[in-house]
């Protein structure tokens, strides 16, 4: 495992700040980066050439003087500028969060799509990076004004260079995204509903859909569930039966805090299957002391997807080591507690219209029914001699109130 400082710059006193840099320490680990140390400052203000003031970068001096270690991770998107100044001050490589997350995607990619979608959100987040160095070159070598003809030349040549990459990219992403997007359109005429598992990463989401799956007795269609970050990248649809109802059931891609706008835009066909949902089941992990930060980041995600009016279950998972939980459902995908609750709930949202009853409407209480109609399905079944007979379906508060006031 590499070794690594970990720095991290309190901002106005970021009532968040632990939970921050616990984030980052496990962001750390998923990037098989060992956090051997954390150093951080407050400030109102990041210091505009180093990030850090001066002290700081003596102390982190200090340490790196004493240890063998040649990595600083800084849990910030830094400006490049700011990068190079840290690693020319230090000798040593900085790699900032954007990088960090982009290099766990990277090693845990497997699809043809996945690794597109990290190969083009790097490309984005370090373009200004490679401009930048263009500039520099030309600057280093004599500002004369042919000097600085050659910098734009081949500022220009770069950024073609990039822009012919990203396009060629982009162009086999598309036909990938059509062949999915023709998929979700058969999907949807199929008529099935569709219910998209979300949540921040770890959370359970793959464990749950294969708890799910085994009950269905389709194990042999199981998804990969691991003790890490992002260990999903893919979304997989399942089709789903209980109680003899039937709907299709979607893992995707875990959420983290702040994830780079690079990746969310690259993932965007991922994330599609959460927007294209009936309904989201929000997997939070309440044995997670952050829990209630992680679900704040999921609700974030969501809507900077347009996926935050759909409606969404919250459960809460690993009820088997965690101490409590405030609201909803709790689970235990471990010990298969409740998920059969979470089954039934979900079909009652599917199918909210599922109540059916035989009611007698005397004829001068027609009128009754009438206010009832906007919200019920009403089908006459016989006149009577005294009454009308009706089946009416819908939820079963309304039916029970509107029999009463007929009867
Ligand atoms: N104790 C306990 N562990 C669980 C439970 N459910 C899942 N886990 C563990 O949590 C870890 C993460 O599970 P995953 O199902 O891969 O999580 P995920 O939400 O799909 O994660 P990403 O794909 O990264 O978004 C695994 O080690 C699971 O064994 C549970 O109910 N109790
Ligand atoms: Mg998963």
């Amino acid at each position: 495992m590499r070794q690594a400082i970990l720095c991290a710059l309190n901002l106005r006193d970021d009532h968040n700040f632990d939970e921050y840099l616990a984030e980052c320490v496990s962001l750390c680990s998923a990037a098989g980066i060992e956090v051997m140390k954390t150093i951080t400052q407050s400030a109102n203000t990041p210091d505009p050439e180093y990030y850090f003031r001066h002290g700081k970068l003596e102390e982190i001096k200090a340490v790196l003087e004493e240890t063998a270690i040649d990595l600083l991770v800084f849990c910030h998107d830094l400006r490049i500028d700011i990068v190079s100044n840290l690693e020319d001050y230090f000798g040593i490589q900085v790699m900032d969060r954007t990088n960090l997350i982009l290099d766990i995607f990277e090693s845990r990619a497997r699809s043809r799509e996945a690794i597109l979608q990290i190969s083009m959100a790097r490309l984005k987040y370090n373009l200004p990076a490679r401009l930048k160095d263009n500039d520099d070159d030309s600057h280093q070598r004599g500002g004369s004004a042919a000097n600085r003809g050659t910098g734009e030349r081949r500022r220009s040549l770069v950024k073609r260079e990039y822009d012919k990459k990203i396009l060629s990219i982009q162009r086999e992403l598309d036909l990938l995204a059509k062949n999915k997007r023709q998929m979700a359109q058969k999907r949807k005429r199929s008529g099935l509903k569709q219910v998209a598992m979300v949540g921040y990463t770890n959370a359970g989401k793959s464990t749950l859909m294969n708890l799910i799956l085994k009950k269905n007795k389709k194990d042999d269609k199981a998804v990969l569930a691991r003790d890490q970050l992002f260990a999903t990248l893919d979304a997989s649809v399942r089709q789903v039966e209980h109680k003899g109802r039937r709907f299709l059931l979607t893992d995707t891609v875990g959420f983290v805090s702040n994830l780079p706008h690079e990746l969310v835009d690259s993932f965007k066909s991922t994330l599609q299957a959460c927007k294209d949902a009936d309904l989201l089941v929000q997997v939070v992990d309440a044995a997670n002391p952050y829990y209630d930060l992680q679900t704040a980041t999921t609700i974030k995600t969501l809507n900077s997807i347009d996926a935050g009016g759909i409606e969404m279950i919250t459960v809460f998972n690993k009820m088997d080591i965690a101490e409590n939980h405030e609201q909803g459902l709790g689970i235990s995908c471990k010990e298969d507690r409740g998920v059969d609750e979470l089954l039934d709930l979900i079909i009652s949202k599917l199918y909210p219209f599922e109540y059916q009853k035989e009611i007698r409407v005397p004829y001068d209480k027609l009128g009754i029914l009438d206010e009832y109609r906007p919200y019920l399905d009403v089908v006459l079944i016989e006149n009577r001699e005294d009454h009308a007979l009706y089946v009416l379906s819908g939820q079963q508060r309304l039916i029970n109130d509107l029999e009463k006031k007929v009867s």
